[in-house]
């Protein structure tokens, strides 16, 4: 496959007319993703009461490939009642991602009982019945309720509030396989988890740091911006040990010069080794103190630690950093010398700095470096952590985490009198694990595909299959759904966030609240997921309790005990008559003033990770191509890295010749959790040598379940492999 030289451009803009014709039509597909309505994929966020594709800055028309994918796929017809009598359930667990998808929209409920080799239709009556008779029969902590990040504010608040009141604190989302350790290690500098400045802040930076993602396929949006400041002046230093195409060339569609022309993205562009970033992060610190380019007064004025941190900096030996970084000094110097210079930065980050067994380390020495000249706490610069599904953010906001915020649980109890368990409720992984030792009765998916999210898929499946029963809330088929059953599964099919009959809200990751307007369900069949969950409260919890579950299907009686209890979040008590979309109080930080108790921020000091693998062994990244969602493939082609196919392993030309492989041959790939065989080598000179890529989910065999100790978040970046021909 040819690579690319440039990323967006005309293939993006074909890619949107082939797309309207599929589902009937470019002026179809247009209206569709011009009503008032979030946009459903990543969480720059879009749409709302300004119409689909129109930024937080106000720019339109900002069209990305993968919106209109989401798009797409629920606009497909629905699966007919035959499918499940055709299709056994060994016969969908060899579809592909991308062949579950294009099954259709779920549009009816299915049961799965370990006595049958189907699925078979149920009508919704004999679905609440089963779900309701067992969650009365078992114990509360018995049970765990995952969360994706692609449902409404009102559904999340309100199905955690379900499990709080049954008695357990096992919830959680996905961003526990995600950027847990964003919120963590922000939340141990600055005292609060999510990013700190607004879209127009970023718009306004001279230098961005752009470490750790591939935004090019995953937040076009991003590209926008990025290409503003360079064309103003201004610099992005890259920070990946691949050199992805899109980062160092793009064409922003909506702009008919970067469209006809590109735009140079990085001003510098650096590869470190997969998990280098620690000591790397470390090196620009250490450089600028040395060239005496920090900011003193802020660090004694606004800095907690400073003293211990610039100790820890100064004994640090610069052999150390190049070695655990694979950088040179020059590269490190470079990079500070361009910092030193700037006025107004931004850091910005995904998961190659999140999905380490450091990944909050990695996020506080990027607060670190930040606060060490002044740059968080004032406009146009800032720390910016790039989130993933669309309101996963909201999700955590609104309580979808095993602990709720203390001022939650306050008013909770306060306002309403109720009364909520106070035990330890376990994170994502901790109730897989406890499903496994057969210790669930009860697990309740709201979307997502926790199957296929999850590292060491045999175990995954095999902790699933040991949960009793299995209900998921989804749109349309994935893996998750053929895989590691329960023995009674349960499917319920539910309206995407454009059919719901009802307003709710989405945050991005600007701590943006955005009102979506619904609009009509395209199928008759799936309910609104606030339906279903209020359904399950009426029916399974007390009717003589203080709050009336009836009134709750009313997503505005949501709204409303959200802006009582969710501190920042009065706003969205009148949003949907106000139309006033808000911003959230207390997140955006213009002034050095921060969420900790002494209101400074707090620098942390950090051993550095050994850089892992040694001899024959590479270090292996999983990530996303360009032609999928998350789990969700929709092609199976990756654009911008040139690669046509997915069952390969891309590494350097260099590491090719030393293992003594060669281009398209066969291999088996092994690590300490698991092995995949059948895998083509494919050379690419775009990735640092010594270590590898793989497209996740199917590389999930390989990564192991020991998560970074502070975030939970497994190394979905750092698998230490051996190749066999
Ligand atoms: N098109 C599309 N958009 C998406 C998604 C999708 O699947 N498809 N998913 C959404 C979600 S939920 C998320 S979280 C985001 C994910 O967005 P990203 O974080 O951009 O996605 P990844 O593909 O996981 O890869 C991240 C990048 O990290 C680099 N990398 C790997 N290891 C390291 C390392 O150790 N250090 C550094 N510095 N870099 C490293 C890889 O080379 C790759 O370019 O995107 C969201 N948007
Ligand atoms: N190896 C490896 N593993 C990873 C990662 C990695 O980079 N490498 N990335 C991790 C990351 S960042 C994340 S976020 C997780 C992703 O984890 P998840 O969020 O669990 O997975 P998705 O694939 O996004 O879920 C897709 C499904 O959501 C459902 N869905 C879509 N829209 C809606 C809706 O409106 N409502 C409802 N109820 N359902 C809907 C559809 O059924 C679809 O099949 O995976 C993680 N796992
Ligand atoms: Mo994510």
């Amino acid at each position: 496959m040819k690579k690319l030289k440039s990323g967006g451009g005309w293939p993006a803009i074909k890619y949107t007319l082939q797309k309207g014709r599929e589902v009937g039509g470019i002026f179809k597909l247009w209206k569709a993703m011009r009503t008032k309505n979030a946009c459903k994929t990543c969480a720059v966020g879009m749409g709302g009461q300004r119409g689909g594709m129109v930024n937080e800055a106000g720019t339109f028309p900002e069209v990305c490939k993968k919106s209109l994918q989401a798009m797409a796929a629920d606009m497909q017809g629905g699966i007919a009642p035959e499918f499940w009598s055709t299709y056994s359930i060994p016969q969908l667990k060899k579809l592909s991602p991308y062949d579950l998808e294009h099954c259709g929209r779920l549009v009816q409920p299915v049961l799965y009982e370990k006595s049958s080799q189907y699925y078979r239709p149920i009508g919704w009556e004999e679905a609440f019945s089963r779900i309701c008779n067992r969650l009365k029969e078992i114990p509360a902590d018995e049970t765990y309720w995952y969360f994706s990040g692609r449902s409404s504010n009102e559904a999340g608040f309100l199905l955690q509030l379900f499990a709080r009141m049954l008695g357990t604190n096992n919830v959680n989302n996905c961003s526990y396989y995600c950027h847990q350790a964003s919120g963590v290690g922000l939340t141990s500098s600055i005292g609060s988890g999510t990013a700190t400045i607004v879209l127009d802040d970023v718009e306004h930076a001279d230098l961005v740091f752009l470490i750790g993602g591939n935004p090019a396929s995953n937040h076009p949006r991003i590209m926008t911006t990025l290409k503003n400041i360079r064309r103003k002046g201004g610099e992005v230093i890259v920070v990946n040990p691949v050199v992805e195409t899109g980062l160092v060339n793009f064409k922003v569609p909506s702009d008919p010069i970067s469209l006809l022309f590109g735009t140079e993205i990085a001003s510098l562009y650096v590869q470190p080794h997969i998990g280098g970033d620690l000591a790397m992060l470390t090196g620009i610190a250490k450089r600028i103190v040395e060239m005496k380019s920090h900011d003193e007064k802020f660090l004694q004025e606004s800095c907690d630690g400073a003293e211990e941190w610039l100790a820890r900096l100064a004994e640090v030996t610069w052999e150390e950093i190049l070695e655990k970084s694979g950088l040179t000094k020059s590269e490190i110097d470079d990079m500070a010398d361009r910092y030193a210079k700037a006025k107004n930065v931004v850091f910005s980050w995904t998961m190659g700095i999140t999905h380490h067994e450091h990944g909050v380390q990695n996020v506080q020495a990027i607060a670190n470096l930040a606060l060490l000249r002044g740059m968080v706490g004032r406009p146009k610069a800032g720390l910016m952590p790039i989130r993933g599904h669309s309101n996963v953010q909201g999700i955590g906001s609104v309580g979808g985490t095993p602990k709720l915020k203390d001022a939650i649980f306050e008013r909770l109890e306060s306002e309403y009198g109720l009364s909520l368990p106070t035990t330890i409720g376990k994170d994502t992984l901790e109730c897989m694990e406890s499903a496994h030792a057969g210790e669930m009765n009860f697990g309740f998916c709201l979307g997502g595909n926790l199957y296929g999210s999850n590292p060491d898929s045999v175990y995954a499946a095999e902790a699933l299959s040991r949960s009793g029963m299995l209900v998921f809330l989804s749109t349309t088929l994935n893996t998750g759904h053929a895989h590691g059953l329960a023995d009674e599964t349960i499917i319920l099919p539910v309206l995407a966030r454009d059919e719901e009959p009802q307003p709710t809200t989405q945050e991005s990751m600007f701590n943006y609240v955005r009102l979506s307007d619904g609009g009509k369900p395209r199928h008759e069949g799936p309910k609104s997921e606030v339906e279903v969950v209020a359904e399950m409260c009426k029916r399974v919890l007390a009717a003589d309790g203080p709050l009336d579950w009836d009134s709750m299907r009313d997503t505005g009686r949501i709204r409303d005990a959200i802006s009582k209890v969710v501190p920042g979040w009065q706003a969205i008590k009148d949003i949907a008559t106000t139309k006033k979309e808000f911003q959230i109080g207390g997140r955006t930080f213009h002034r050095p003033e921060f969420n900790t108790p002494s209101k400074k921020a707090k620098l942390h000091c950090h051993e550095l990770p050994p850089l892992k693998g040694s001899g024959d062994e590479l270090r292996l990244m999983t990530v996303r191509s360009e032609g999928q969602f998350n789990t969700v493939v929709y092609e199976e082609h990756d654009l911008y890295r040139g690669i046509d196919r997915r069952d390969v392993i891309l590494l350097h030309p260099s590491d090719i010749s030393r293992l003594g492989l060669s281009e398209d041959q066969r291999v088996t790939i092994s690590s300490s959790t698991g092995t995949l065989d059948n895998i083509l080598v494919r050379s690419f000179e775009e990735i640092r040598s010594g270590n590898a890529l793989m497209y996740y989910p199917e590389a999930n065999v390989l990564v192991a379940r020991r998560p970074d100790p502070q975030s939970k978040t497994p190394a979905f970046k750092g698998v230490v492999i051996t190749i066999k021909a």
